[in-house]
């Protein structure tokens, strides 16, 4: 492939996921959240939207952070012509700021895929029931593949296992992708 590709990593799940990625591919992870955006020396979004913390749950917020810092989406988005969401849907950045940068990425011209995690079982009902809004307002204007992680009743593993299985379905997804594109 000769285009110029980009992962771009989006919320603290997204951002933990491509934490694990080993694509040789350029990088960057955003974040409203600046504890965050500093454990992975992001970018961080909505600085004055969000104020001290995250947009904790609210996906206008997550809309507006992205508003506010649009110009810097364009910088990092210039060079590419190729943009690989990755993300883990049901908070407000990973819904709202994912939505808003997709529109930013087509109106620059870019192509765009959004790859995404589903909330556990276990989550709060409120975090699926957001996830399925964002796919489906995101599958409007883009591709969105989602990997739904479906837990063994039986499982006895821990939580942070959970999550490493879907990053790893998740990377798996985009590493498919990739090779239908070479
Ligand atoms: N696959 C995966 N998902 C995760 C991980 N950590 C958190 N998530 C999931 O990510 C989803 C969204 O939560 P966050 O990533 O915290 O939300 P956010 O996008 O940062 O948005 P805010 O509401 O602004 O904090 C939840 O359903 C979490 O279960 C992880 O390590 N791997
Ligand atoms: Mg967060």
């Amino acid at each position: 492939m000769s285009q110029k590709q980009l992962i771009m990593a989006i919320g603290n799940g997204g951002c933990k996921i491509v934490k694990s990625s080993a694509l040789e591919l350029d990088k960057v992870y955003i974040d409203t959240d600046p504890e965050v955006v500093e454990k992975y020396n992001g970018t961080r979004i909505g600085a004055k939207t969000c104020g001290k913390y995250s947009t904790q749950g609210d996906v206008e917020l997550g809309r507006s952070a992205v508003l506010e810092s649009a110009k810097e989406i364009e910088k990092i988005i210039n060079e590419y012509e190729k943009v690989y969401i990755i993300t883990s849907f049901s908070g407000g950045t990973s819904g709202g700021s994912t939505e808003e940068i997709a529109k930013i990425c087509i109106s620059n011209n870019k192509e765009v895929t959004v790859f995404a995690g589903m909330p556990f079982d276990f989550e709060m009902r409120r975090r699926t029931l957001m996830a399925n809004d964002s796919f489906k307002e995101i599958s409007k204007i883009c591709e969105v593949k989602t990997v739904q992680y479906v837990q063994d009743r039986n499982y006895k593993g821990t939580i942070g296992n959970l999550f490493e299985s879907q990053n790893h379905l998740v990377l798996a997804l985009l590493e498919e992708y990739l090779n239908e594109e070479n």
